[in-house]
């Protein structure tokens, strides 16, 4: 028996070496150590040993056991380690590997425009004033010289929310609280802001767009610091060889008044798609403040003369960077978005 017991250690122990895996372990020790295994069946036997022999083989089996359990808590110990090695070979992260591409928010082309005409009057001395959406009638048209009744108002379109209220059709009307709040003083400012009339949504026009006002407010103040002040603003927008030209108009809020064409940066003044055949494009509205509306606004219009002008921000972007239709500015597709990265611009 004692023959046998050593033999079952021997088998045991050299299975237990070979288990290549935990499972593998684990059918060793029910095999070995088990209710049903060699060595429970040699303790049952155990009775048919006389009373000198059995304490002897008591302790022998008792040893046999000690050894393999303690060989089997050693291989555990072995292969669990071996088993989070190789997890954490398998998971590891090489930190060298390029990664996943973020892409960046940009800001919008359109305000980015307008920052670039603020940064221009900026560097002129100009101050940036803003006044209200929701806007009295009488700041958005009387004001400027557009009485109630007056026909020039149907220029303009307009959202009316009651009688003396509306969205404000231009920001002209930041001139008029501008005056009043300046009380007399001498005023450089620009306004730019939203601006909303009831015109059909197409390629060119939107319900909702941008103007960027200016009104500049001195003595001997002329048309030809008007015409100066504009070719500036053509040029930074353009390029340095663009011209402009003045071509007379009508605004109730000006006189004289004028229509502002910036040569055609496309075809340099020969005549394309761009600039429907003509070599020039119109960009804004402008004029020497009426004298009514200085007068309105607490201004002596005998001391004292201004220009004023309305640039469109859209239609700038568009011919300054080739958006062909206005509706792509509110759309808010990244596609057409994504295409202006600042770096790129
Ligand atoms: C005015 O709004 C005047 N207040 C501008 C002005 C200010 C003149 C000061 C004299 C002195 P007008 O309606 O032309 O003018 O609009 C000015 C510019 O806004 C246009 O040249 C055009 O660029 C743009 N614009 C007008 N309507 C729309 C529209 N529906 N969608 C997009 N842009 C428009």
């Amino acid at each position: 028996m004692e023959q046998q017991l050593k033999q079952l250690e021997q088998e045991a122990l050299a299975k237990i070496a070979d288990a290549a895996d935990l499972k593998a372990l684990n059918d060793v020790r029910v095999a070995y150590l088990g209710k049903k295994g060699p060595i429970t069946d040699l303790l049952k036997g155990m009775g048919k040993l006389s009373a000198e022999e059995r304490p002897k083989m008591g302790a022998l089996v008792n040893t046999v056991r000690e050894n393999v359990t303690a060989e089997l808590e050693k291989k555990v110990a072995v292969l669990e380690e071996a088993a989070i090695l190789a997890q954490l070979e398998n998971e590891s992260i090489d930190v060298t590997l390029p990664g996943a591409k973020v892409r960046a928010g940009n800001r919008h082309l359109l305000t980015r425009v307008i920052e670039e005409i603020e940064d221009l009057f900026l560097g002129m001395g100009y101050e940036i004033v803003e006044g209200p959406e929701v806007e009295k009638d009488y700041y958005n048209f009387e004001a400027m010289n557009l009485p109630k009744g007056h026909p020039a108002r149907d220029m303009q379109d307009s959202f009316y929310i009651s009688e003396e209220t509306l969205l404000r059709t231009h920001t002209s009307p930041v001139q008029a609280r501008t005056m009043e709040a300046k009380k007399g003083e001498p005023i450089r400012v620009i306004c730019p802001g939203k601006v909303f009339r009831r015109d059909t949504d197409d390629a060119t026009h939107s319900h909702q767009f941008m103007q960027i006002e200016g009104l500049v407010i001195g003595e001997n103040i002329r048309m030809s610091d008007l015409k100066g002040t504009l070719d500036a603003l053509a040029k930074k927008m353009f390029g340095a060889e663009r011209e402009i030209r003045l071509r007379p108009s009508f605004f109730p809020f000006t006189e004289p008044s004028v229509e502002v064409d910036v040569s055609c940066h496309k075809c340099s003044g020969k005549g394309c798609n761009v600039c429907k055949q003509t070599g020039w494009i119109e960009i804004l509205g402008a004029g020497m403040v009426h004298p009514n509306v200085l007068e309105m606004a607490g201004y002596d219009s005998t001391k004292l003369s201004g220009f004023a002008f309305g640039i469109g921000a859209e239609r700038i972007a568009m011919l300054k960077y080739g958006v062909d239709d206005i509706r792509h500015f509110y759309t808010n597709d990244t596609r057409f978005l994504s295409q202006f990265h600042q770096a790129e611009v």
